[in-house]
């Protein structure tokens, strides 16, 4: 069969493993994000990636939770699952145990993943599940209009908190960094398209979990989170030959720090600093084995016979009609009860009360007792005696 990207080589499939994809063979649907919203950035983001890797798109899966940013499997033209408010680390580590072969990016809001994700998030961490996971943290709830999150500045107001938030802001990335098991953090933000992609590209090459932190301008819910869209944001851009590139433009912007990702201790020490935020790569290590490997070089793939015979077995217990290993069906008796009711275990009769004894009966009774246990032991010697001397 010819190919049907007309490629030089014979090819039987219509997604030829060859073709060369476009941004807009990675576009589905027209975003519902608001204007100015840094989601887009995202998505456009993690298209360049994919197609600057020569990533088919039938080789990915898109997985999120709820929020404005868990839209986003909706916009890419992948296979996607988006799936409910905090649980879209658990979906994808379905995806991957069921499928490694395909590639898994999972997109949550703060909402999403700090807080009724958290359980999930600080285990899946742990797994080190190999999946690009970015957090689009924009310090609100937005998709449900404005409610505090547990990034959400210090005194901001929200609508669950009119007077202002009470507390201090949660750093996820120290929470990320004291995690055994963790392979790779890293910091950007949407204003800085070109350190967002850079970011996005070296997640992508990991071979582990993936965490990365985006900092998204909400410019309707917390439109001063980050010092006016990130133009006062105070940023410190670390730098070292295996981070992510700091360009000219990128220190015109914030400090510039050396920082050597490999060292988890200066990592966390880093990931506690609030301020100047620290943007790049935190922390990465490609030995660390992913949950696939591990599970994987564990357990003995079941056979497809086997698979099968385990599948049939399941499906049994639910055949209509008269399945295999299942009671025979209840046949109505004579009476006209049926027989499942007359099979019904009864109550127990109610034993009769036990009369009260008066004291002069009791100890009748006792002496009796006595008595004929006496005779009892009295039998039993002399019977052992007659055997010891017969
Ligand atoms: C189990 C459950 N709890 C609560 C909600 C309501 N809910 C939907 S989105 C959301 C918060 C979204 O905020 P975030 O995760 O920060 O995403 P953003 O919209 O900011 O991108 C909440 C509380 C829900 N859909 N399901
Ligand atoms: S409400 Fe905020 S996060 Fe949601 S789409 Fe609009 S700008 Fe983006
Ligand atoms: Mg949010």
């Amino acid at each position: 069969m010819s190919c049907s990207e007309n490629n030089e080589h014979s090819c039987d499939t219509n997604y030829c493993a060859m073709r060369e994809c476009k941004m807009e063979d990675y576009a589905s649907e027209m975003p519902r994000w608001c204007k100015g919203c840094g989601d887009h950035g995202v998505l456009a983001a993690i298209q360049r990636t994919m197609r600057d890797h020569f990533v088919k798109p039938e080789n990915v899966v898109a997985v999120s939770g709820i929020g404005c940013s868990s839209r986003l499997p909706h916009y890419l033209r992948t296979y996607g699952f988006h799936g409910i408010h905090g649980r879209a680390l658990p979906i994808a580590t379905g995806v991957r145990l069921s499928r490694p072969d395909l590639k898994v990016i999972v997109t949550m809001g703060d909402g999403d993943c700090f807080s009724i994700g958290g359980n999930h998030w600080l285990h899946a961490l742990r797994y080190n599940l190999n999946a690009v996971v970015l957090v689009l943290d924009n310090g609100v709830y937005a998709l449900t209009k404005m409610q505090v999150s547990p990034t959400t500045p210090e005194g901001v107001k929200t609508r669950t908190t009119p007077q202002g938030g009470y507390l201090p802001p949660f750093n996820p990335l120290s929470v990320v960094a004291g995690i055994n098991g963790v392979s790779f953090l890293a910091q950007t933000a949407t204003w800085l398209p070109e350190h967002l992609d850079a970011t996005i590209e070296k997640a992508w090459e990991h071979p582990g979990l993936a965490f990365v932190r985006v900092l998204q301008r909400c410019p309707v819910f917390m439109p001063d989170a980050f010092g006016d869209g990130g133009l006062h944001f105070p940023m410190a851009f670390l730098e070292d030959e295996w981070g992510i590139p700091v360009s000219s433009f990128l220190r015109k912007r914030g400090e510039v720090q050396a920082h050597d990702p490999r060292d988890l201790i200066a990592a966390q020490e880093i990931a506690a600093q609030l301020y100047p935020a620290p943007m790049g790569l935190l922390y990465q290590n490609t030995d660390l084995p992913t949950y696939e490997e591990i599970r994987f070089s564990r357990r003995q793939k079941p056979t497809t016979a086997a698979f099968r015979q385990r599948l049939e077995g399941v499906l049994d217990q639910y055949a209509v009609g008269k399945p295999r290993n299942l009671p025979e069906v209840p046949v109505e008796p004579e009476s006209g009860v049926p027989d499942w009711m007359a099979h019904r275990p009864r109550k127990p009769e109610r034993a009769a009360p036990k009369r009260k004894l008066h004291s002069k009966e009791m100890d009748e009774q006792l002496a009796n007792i006595r008595k004929e246990t006496q005779e009892e032991t009295i039998n039993k010697l002399v019977n052992n005696l007659l055997q010891m001397n017969p």
